[in-house]
């Protein structure tokens, strides 16, 4: 093969890329990293800003593919801090020699399958191009930046960041009156860092949200090696799971027990902290009755822990069931808003007019500002993917097939797209579940099917647009049994996006029920797929 020819390109070196890579070698196709940032970690690359942190538990929020790495790693803190994740990748990416085939500062832009030669062109910003068999996007579900289109940023006097594209020296907020936009699980994490930091913070508030304390605090020696001597349960729990972390939901419903009990499940379930939280009863997501437990007990918190009243209303979330859209996780997040040099906007009572030179104007007055934080969170799913040009057989893109929303088979394949692979992709439960575990299943069966094809001979695999039909309806229908399609602002629908289609993107049935259906799919030959020779 020729300079730039390859058997596969894969597109991102965060989590999903590097272990693409990885599994890559061995299967006697030569493979390429293309890469937009100039280091590896994907969304721990980019995401810099204060207080940036995992809701996942550091001991599982990691790669089970190699035990020595699970065993050699040490984690300091339950849920791991922006640079502690981006030195494992790093570490990752050293371990096991993934650098040499990666091409950093590499922006593809395009990506073109060639109906006479059964082969993707892919083309990059500076001007490259890649011949290449296969292309598996491992391009991140949160990682288009969502950047609101408000009259008058171009003129603003200050500065102004998002949140996912954070300056990697720092910023200096001291001394400074900081806008925060957005109060997603980004708004939230950044709000209390940024309240101690600046002169003073003001937060514009779209929605309210629940959170749940995170409880945050280094981890020991004992903790660590308990957890090391028992990873094969760990794995084999969060392999089982709904989400992907190392607990069951339990098989109560939140209506069954009486309610000093289920106060007190809440009660400790808070205390503990972190997303666990969700998995108190069997039905918090499927029954709003239940759910109305799970909802009110957190407003009773917040209006518990926040001391004037009409912020605490402000904060109070009514418009959507708990967990609804993806529950945020907090450091005293709702404590900040008894301080002093914070004040909240509520920009659904007062919407944003307009930036000015000076500050953010509201339909009750002006703000004035020296830095304004956009914590507006990413064009979720599609985006990463719509922002490259992606063409099929016939020409056809990407962007005319999902013009009415996403339509994929098992999340990892779109008819009309031969040898495209798209981990976490639409129709996949990534969202929904721990991200390594749902990555790692999806890297597994396409190395999985990239030998079959080795094997037999077959150099075109591509979803049939029956199998996808039925898959989409399948999301759909599954979708629908519970309440999550509930949340009329969630970016699960795209909703946060204007003029986005409004689709649920995730397969919303469990990471281990979708894992048994990709598993079949493998037993059975690949139905669904047509696999042809030329
Ligand atoms: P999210 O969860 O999409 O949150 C973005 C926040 O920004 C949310 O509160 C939005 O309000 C708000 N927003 C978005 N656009 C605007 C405009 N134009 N004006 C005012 N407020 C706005 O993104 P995150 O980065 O916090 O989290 C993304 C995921 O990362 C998270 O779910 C975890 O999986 C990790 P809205 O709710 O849309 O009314």
């Amino acid at each position: 093969m020729g300079r730039n020819e390859v058997g596969v390109v894969v597109v991102g070196a965060g989590f999903a890329g590097l272990y693409m890579l990885h599994r890559l070698r061995g299967t006697g196709l030569s493979a390429v990293v293309l890469e937009a940032g100039d280091g590896v970690g994907g969304t721990w690359y980019w995401n810099r800003y204060p207080g940036a942190r995992c809701d996942s538990e550091s001991y599982y929020y990691s790669y089970s593919f190699s035990e020595e790495l699970q065993q050699e790693w040490e984690w300091t803190e339950r849920y791991p801090a922006q640079e502690e994740i981006l030195r494992y990748l790093e570490h990752v990416a050293d371990r096991f020699d993934l650098r040499r085939d990666i091409r950093f500062g590499t922006r593809v832009t395009r990506a073109e399958f060639d109906d006479g030669t059964g082969r993707w062109g892919v083309h990059t910003a500076g001007g490259q191009r890649w011949s290449a068999q296969f292309v598996v996007t491992a391009v991140g579900c949160l990682s288009a930046a969502n950047i609101p289109q408000i009259p008058g940023l171009d003129g603003f006097g200050g500065d102004w960041f998002h949140t996912g594209r954070w300056p990697h020296d720092g910023v200096d907020l001291a001394g400074k009156r900081v806008g925060v936009v957005g109060t997603g699980s980004t708004g939230i994490q950044v709000i209390p860092v940024v309240a101690e930091q600046a002169a003073h913070l003001t937060v514009f508030q779209r929605t309210a949200n629940y959170s749940i304390p995170a409880r945050n605090s280094p981890v020991d020696q004992a903790f660590r090696d308990e957890v090391k001597a028992g990873y094969a349960d760990i794995r084999a729990v969060q392999r089982a799971s709904t989400n992907g972390h190392p607990f069951l939901i339990s098989p109560t419903s939140a209506l069954e027990v009486p309610e000093d009990e289920r106060r007190a499940i809440y009660e400790a379930a808070w205390e503990r902290g972190g997303l666990r939280f969700r998995a108190s009863f069997a039905d918090l997501l499927v029954d709003r009755a239940a759910n109305d437990t799970a909802s009110e007990f957190i407003r009773d918190k917040i209006r518990g822990i926040v001391h004037d009243p009409a912020t605490a209303e402000k904060l109070v979330p009514l418009d959507h069931p708990f967990a609804t859209k993806r529950p945020p996780i907090d450091t005293h997040y709702f404590e900040t808003f008894n301080r002093e040099n914070v004040t909240l906007v509520d920009v659904r009572a007062t919407p944003i007019e307009q930036i000015t030179s000076t500050g953010v104007r509201t339909t009750a007055g002006e703000h004035e500002l020296d830095v304004i934080v956009f914590a507006t969170g990413f064009d979720a799913m599609t985006g990463p993917l719509l922002n490259i040009d992606v063409r099929g057989t016939g020409g056809v893109t990407l962007r005319e097939r999902w013009a009415a929303g996403p339509v994929t088979y098992l999340g990892l394949q779109v008819a009309g797209f031969p040898n495209l692979f798209t981990i976490t992709g639409p129709g996949s439960p990534s969202v929904l579940t721990n991200m390594p575990t749902s990555i790692e299943q999806h890297v597994d069966w396409i190395t999985d099917a990239v030998v079959h094809l080795r094997e037999e001979g077959i150099d075109r695999m591509e979803a049939t647009p029956a199998a996808e039909d039925a898959w989409v309806a399948h999301v759909n229908e599954v979708a629908a049994r519970t309440l999550l399609p509930e949340a009329a602002t969630s970016w699960y629908l795209g909703a946060n996006v204007p003029g986005k289609p409004r689709v649920f993107m995730p397969y919303a049935g469990g990471f281990a029920a979708y894992a048994r259906a990709c598993a079949e799919v493998v037993a059975d030959g690949y139905p669904g797929f047509e696999l042809t020779s030329r």
